[in-house]
């Protein structure tokens, strides 16, 4: 009876596959739930992202933070950090989001209500 366990076999090779490629698109950012302490800096100030093109290296934090009282967001479309938008929280005065990158490539970022509000982090 070899069939049932080569069928089960081929499912779970494609189920790994799946997990894969997900898992890779995943690991290009990690949101963090504290800014470390090394994370780079990009303050939200005037409708606008202070450093609106950020190089790091991979596996740099950078940590939002809002200055004002107009909240503010970092917001990356479906695609470009992970399969799916990646939508942050909306920053009120003083409140911080941070995140890890993994991966050298450049993220291009928006404020979710202000879409001319522009940024991108280059991942070297
Ligand atoms: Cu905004």
């Amino acid at each position: 009876m070899p069939f049932p366990t080569k069928a089960r076999t081929l499912l779970a090779a494609v189920a790994m596959a799946l997990a894969t490629a997900s898992g890779a698109l995943a690991d290009k950012i990690e949101l963090l739930d504290a800014a470390p302490e090394d994370a780079l800096v990009v303050n939200i100030d005037k409708m606008k992202y202070e450093t609106p093109e950020i190089t790091i290296k991979a596996g740099d934090a950078v940590t939002w933070t809002n200055q004002e009282v107009m909240p503010h967001n970092v917001h990356f479309l479906a695609g470009v950090v992970a399969d799916e938008a990646v939508k942050g929280t909306m920053l009120k005065k003083d409140e911080s989001w941070s995140a890890r990158f993994n991966e050298p490539g450049t993220y291009d970022y928006h404020c979710t209500p202000h879409p001319f509000m522009r940024g991108k982090v280059v991942v070297e």
